[in-house]
């Protein structure tokens, strides 16, 4: 008998929280796991009490299959069946699995990590088979996916109405009464899993850019992780406000077993599972100067070269850093600043990215709403999100966040702070690459005439690739024999 609402497939942690999530807002699933001790398991658990009654009541609402077979029978018409498994082969396997028992018009949605471009080939292979296929980014981590993450669907656009009320009811909620939902239909094809990644790379900016405001403090100020707490708590109040900010400001209370701060005994390697890099592949491939996220992608490669960077520390010199006789309070405001407005650049890129690949690929995004979608439940939830949002709203097609006259005007008050911080980094030998490259975007970006003009001259001398003149329409390429016109 077809019974439930909706299927769920995969049953890690993101799973189970969804499907749990799903049941506590009155939806009826089904499940199904490749291993299925773990459906028992999951299933056999929900019949417990939870501490914090999480999964009271759901029991009645979840059902677990030991076959693909019976999970797909169990789904009302046109079946939407989601898929949480690991990305890349497992999904394309779990896929080719429903491919010969689903029928046409159900739909197939993968909320996982997936790299867009194999969404757009399961978007097109799915179409052929009649399927309607969905990627969605889910973003929030576990806690997101069982109390309210950030859904960003994108692919079938009919397959959308039958699954936006699930979707919505699920997602996080913003707003003063708490009810605009942070899920809303970003676009075609792979649309749904780019604005994830680009969420995910932003996200790389966002805690690089926290770094090295913290090694600024820690390394000129010569903040205590308490005193460290304290600037975290207070920025937390103003534009800043955000995850981010919060759970590092609470990073600094805690303490290891011996009374230390815990922070101070972790090994300063970064890793990373690839989305972050994923954003800068794609931004070379676009032509588009993602420069801060690419920054931060090598500020984690650089870190994990630990033993070569202490290797190199006992070799290599740089300034000695002195204690800091300035205005302390001042300081702690500019490296604020420098945050505030490195991280707008950031966000102005990330945008200049998106509108870039809705060109390449003939999406329909809207940038207001990707705002709104990253506006709760997800890693980079901020205040500074509803800004973006308004500038969005008020230009739709606003070519560059910094052109909005509320950006604008924030990154001009910020400069001279900004300046200061970057140029102290430097003369300190603290490294901040990702502070300098937001600096740099800017001042690139707000130049009338870059030293382009020379790398033609080169490239036409040595390669004779032309260039075009100031003196001349665009799109008119002269050449030059420089080797005959030198005078030396
Ligand atoms: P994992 O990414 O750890 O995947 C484990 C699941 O994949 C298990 O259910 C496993 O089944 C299943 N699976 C594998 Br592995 N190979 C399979 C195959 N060939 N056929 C069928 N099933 C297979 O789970 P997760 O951490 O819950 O994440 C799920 C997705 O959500 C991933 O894409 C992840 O990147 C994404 N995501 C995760 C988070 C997070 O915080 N964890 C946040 C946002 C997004 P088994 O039990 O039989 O081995």
């Amino acid at each position: 008998m077809s019974q439930h609402d909706i299927g769920l497939i995969g049953l890690a942690v993101m799973g189970q929280n969804l499907v749990i999530n799903m049941a506590n807002h009155g939806f009826s699933v089904g499940v199904y796991n490749r291993t299925t001790a773990t459906t028992d398991d999951f299933v056999g658990g929900l019949k417990t009490e939870s501490a914090d009654k999480v999964w009271a009541g759901t029991a009645d609402r979840i059902k677990g299959y030991h076959t693909v077979e019976e999970f797909v029978a169990s789904l009302k018409a046109p079946r939407r069946v989601m898929i949480m498994v690991k990305a890349g082969g497992p999904v394309d396997a779990v896929i080719e699995q429903l491919k010969g028992v689903l029928s046409p018009g159900d739909i197939i949605i993968d909320g996982g990590n997936s790299y867009f471009p194999d969404t757009n080939r399961r978007h097109e292979d799915l179409k052929k088979a009649g399927l309607r296929f969905i990627g969605t980014g889910v973003s929030g981590g576990e806690e997101g996916a069982l109390k309210g993450p950030s859904i960003m669907p994108g692919g079938h656009p009919e397959a959308w109405p039958f699954v936006k009320d699930i979707f919505q009811k699920i997602s996080a909620k913003v707003g003063s009464n708490n009810d605009i939902p942070c899920c809303e239909w970003v676009g075609e094809a792979g649309a749904g899993q780019y604005v994830k990644m680009v969420h995910n790379g932003i996200e790389y900016g966002d805690m690089q850019l926290i770094c090295e405001a913290y090694f600024i403090l820690k390394n000129a100020l010569g903040l205590t992780n308490d005193e460290l707490y304290q600037v975290f708590k207070e920025w937390n109040a103003g534009e800043l406000e955000s995850y981010l900010i919060e759970i590092t400001r609470d990073i600094f209370t805690v303490k290891d077993a011996d009374g230390s701060h815990l922070v101070d005994k972790i090994l300063d390697t970064a890793q990373q599972k690839g989305t972050g890099k994923w954003m800068s592949q794609h931004a070379l491939d676009l032509g588009v100067p993602t420069t801060l996220i690419t920054e931060a992608v090598y500020a984690r490669c650089l870190s994990a070269q630990k033993d070569a960077r202490v290797r190199a520390s006992a070799v290599l010199s740089g300034p000695s850093i002195p204690a800091f006789t300035g205005d302390k309070k001042q300081f702690i405001d500019d490296v604020r600043q420098a945050l505030y407005a490195s991280k707008l650049c950031s966000y102005a890129q990330g945008y200049v990215q998106l509108d870039a690949a809705a060109k390449e690929f003939g999406w329909k995004l809207n940038n207001g709403n990707i705002a709104l979608l990253w506006r709760g439940g997800c890693i980079i939830r901020s205040r500074f999100l509803g800004d973006i949002k308004a500038a969005f709203d008020k230009n739709p097609n606003l070519e560059n966040l910094l052109l909005d006259d509320f950006f604008k005007a924030a990154v001009e008050m910020a400069q001279p702070s900004w300046r200061r911080v970057v140029s102290t980094a430097v003369q300190l030998g603290l490294p901040v690459p990702v502070f300098s490259a937001a600096l740099s975007y800017y001042d690139g970006y707000r130049c009338g005439r870059l030293p382009a003009n020379l790398l033609q001259a080169q490239r036409d001398y040595f390669g004779a690739h032309t260039y075009e003149r100031t003196d001349k329409p665009r799109g008119e390429y002269s050449h030059t024999d420089w080797i005959h016109e030198r005078k030396t």
